[in-house]
């Protein structure tokens, strides 16, 4: 099935450039990286849900400049969910640029385990194909940012803690630092993307041919790691088979609103979301959801011993906005009093591919505990989170816009 996921990574994200995956614990950095690298600006930023994709252009201290499809995979829910993802994700990339907070020393240990794990699962899966171990192949870019801070860690001290992960593996350890604090600094970068150039050019040009073929060659069945939650990638990827057979969207409207949906379950859901925000924007979109699914609840059989839920649907409402604020080109002017607009399956499947979270029907947890969720009061009126704030438009809006904050 993952094969599904790189051919319509191929197909949606083309690219003649290296294709690069930002990964690291949250916090460290990799969204404020990606967006420095597209614009030479510093962007206030928020956790990342989903993925930015940007085609960006590094310095390098050798004066090449090192054009790249960068893949800033956001782990603002946490790492932990996403493990099958990027396994996936990574089978596909060039490199891998690992981000460090190297103010964090507690988190340390955390970051280095996480890698170490990434690194075992990508061996793992190709342990069957004997001229090839992708993880020892990539070249792997540890980048330890915020350098900037006076209360970072040593670089010696990362470069030694990582050592162990890292060996027998085309790998380096250099600092970074992307901060608008007086006095501006972006430094160790040029550096940093030399290196990666460079190492990126060997693999490119070594004898064993381009490891990308290799990696699209190989048919064995991913190694599955009873620890990872590959519950999530399996639903995501069925989701992604089940978009390139589904009806029309124009047809699905029609069926939503005569209660004669093909089926009533969360990818439906989401797919309401989706194409009602794209095809009507926000302020019209978000009435058609809330009042198409109330009547939906109460006349069809398909729903029957369900009640409409306002803060849950709100909650989604939201989260699907905020996923199509993500994509890189945005599929219709969501927010535009234009009227209504065409929408592709295709689109959706682009939707899913940069916010494969959506697939996750817990999703809502990581914002409301289950007791003010499941209140009363939050099924018959919104309620704010309580656990921590629903991802903010506003501010990923900024960013989209490549707007320096004030
Ligand atoms: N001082 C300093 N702060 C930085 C630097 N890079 C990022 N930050 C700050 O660190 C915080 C987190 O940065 P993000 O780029 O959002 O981190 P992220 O890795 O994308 O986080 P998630 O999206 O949650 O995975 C922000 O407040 C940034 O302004 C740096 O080099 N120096
Ligand atoms: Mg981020």
């Amino acid at each position: 099935m993952s094969s599904i996921l790189r051919i319509l990574k191929e197909r949606f994200y083309p690219s003649q450039e290296y294709k690069v995956t930002f990964l690291g614990l949250p916090f460290s950095g990799k969204t404020t990286l990606l967006y420095y690298l597209k614009s030479g600006e510093i962007f206030q930023t928020i956790p990342t849900i989903g993925f930015n994709v940007e085609t960006v252009e590094a310095p390098t201290s050798s004066g090449k400049s090192l054009k790249m499809q960068a893949w800033d995979i956001g782990t603002g829910c946490g790492i932990t969910y996403l493990y099958g993802l990027i396994r996936v994700y990574l089978a596909s990339s060039d490199a891998l640029v690992w981000v460090v907070d190297s103010t964090d020393e507690p988190y340390l240990p955390e970051s280095i385990e996480s890698l170490q794990r990434i690194l075992s699962l990508l061996d793992s899966d190709y342990t069957t194909n004997q001229e090839v171990l992708p993880a020892k192949k990539i070249p792997i870019l540890i980048l330890a940012n915020k350098s900037d801070r006076r209360d970072k860690i040593p670089l010696d001290k990362i470069r030694i803690a990582f050592s162990k992960v890292i060996s027998g593996r085309l790998a380096a350890v250099y600092s970074s630092s992307c901060t608008k604090q007086e006095p501006f600094s972006a430094s160790g970068l040029p550096e940093a993307f030399d290196w990666l150039l460079f190492a990126m050019d060997i693999i490119k040009s070594s004898p064993s041919g381009n490891v990308q073929l290799q990696l699209q060659s190989l048919v064995s069945p991913p190694v599955r790691d009873p620890n990872s939650d590959s519950s999530i990638l399996e639903k995501f990827e069925s989701w992604v088979a089940r978009v390139e057979a589904d009806i029309e969207a124009e047809e699905f409207v029609e069926r939503f609103n005569s209660f004669t949906l093909p089926s009533w379950d969360h990818y439906t859901h989401i797919r309401i979301a989706y194409v009602l925000l794209t095809k009507y924007g926000r302020q019209e979109g978000k009435d058609l959801i809330f009042k198409g699914l109330e009547a939906y609840i109460s006349a069809s059989p398909q729903t029957k011993g369900r009640s409409f839920h306002v803060t849950m649907t709100y909650f989604w409402v939201q989260i699907v906005h905020f996923g199509i604020r993500n994509m890189p080109s945005l599929p219709n002017s969501i927010d535009s009093a234009t009227g209504p607009q065409s929408v592709s399956p295709s689109d959706f499947a682009d939707f899913l591919l940069v916010n494969p979270h959506v697939a996750d029907g817990n999703l809502w947890s990581d914002y409301y505990s289950k007791g003010e969720m499941m209140s009363p009061k939050a099924k018959t009126e919104m309620v704010l989170p309580d656990k921590k704030p629903l991802p903010n438009l506003v501010a990923r809006d900024a960013i989209v816009k490549f707007k320096p904050l004030k």
